[in-house]
């Protein structure tokens, strides 16, 4: 992530919410980012988050930077269980918490569509910060051609789930990824009936619905350059 003076200025606070009895701690800057299908996950299955939100100014000191495995946020504790790279973290949540599929190969085509997922966040996030100006009408273009992979593979599977008939960690991780591309073109699901009623159902599981009303959820900006 390239800083420039308007993210600075975006996240000048330092934020430290915390949870009574929370299990897990999030380290991170001020935005979704990278842990709204993380948040989403962990509200779904009814467990609590401490979250250390830092600064711009906080990271550019340079001494939590250097204290990261890839030198990147987030990183995410379990205990004694320390995590760095998002996807790890999922993985993790997605195996403690039943939601990696009943058997090997429901398993199996989670981490596919999984890093389905991951390979059209990857062309998101490229767009937010190195493209926007120049790409966002050729992204919005090509954005069917990706989301009608994935609405195949859910219609395909009538549980209104990406993967046997249980939400799983790819469940969180696309419908996170779909808020975010509804936000680029609020149109962008309506010739996929089968990925709209997915967006419609998640939204509406009582306890995603209440933390995506939730003050501290919806104060952060999905990316850190004020762009969506
Ligand atoms: N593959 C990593 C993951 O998934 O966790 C990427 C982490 C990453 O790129 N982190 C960025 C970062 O720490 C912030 S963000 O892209 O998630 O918003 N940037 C600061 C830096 O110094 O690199």
């Amino acid at each position: 992530m390239h800083l420039n003076q308007d993210q600075r200025a975006h996240t000048s606070l330092l934020y430290n919410l915390s949870y009574t009895m929370a299990p897990y701690t999030i380290t991170y800057f001020a935005i979704k980012g990278r842990c709204g299908a993380l948040k989403i996950l962990l509200a779904d299955q009814s467990q609590t988050l401490k979250e250390k939100l830092v600064t711009f100014d906080e990271w550019a000191k340079g001494d939590l930077k250097s204290s990261c495995v890839f030198g990147q946020l987030p990183k995410f504790e379990d205990g004694d269980l320390v995590l760095f790279q998002s996807t790890a973290m999922m993985r993790h949540l997605g195996r403690k918490h039943g939601a990696y599929g009943k058997n090997d190969s429901e398993a199996a085509h989670i981490d596919m569509m999984y890093d389905g997922v991951e390979d059209l966040r990857t062309k998101y996030i490229k767009l937010i910060y190195q493209e926007y100006e120049t790409g966002k009408e050729a992204f919005i273009k090509d954005l069917p051609n990706h989301l009608s992979k994935f609405e195949a593979f859910m219609a395909k599977n009538k549980s209104g789930f990406l993967v046997g008939d249980k939400v799983s960690f790819a469940d969180y991780n696309l419908f996170d990824l779909l808020l975010n591309l509804k936000v680029l073109c609020s149109t962008c699901l309506d010739t996929f009936p089968t990925l709209k009623k997915f967006v419609d159902t998640m939204s509406a599981r009582p306890k995603i619905k209440a933390l995506l009303e939730s003050e501290d959820f919806k104060k952060l900006p999905i990316n850190g350059n004020g762009k969506q």
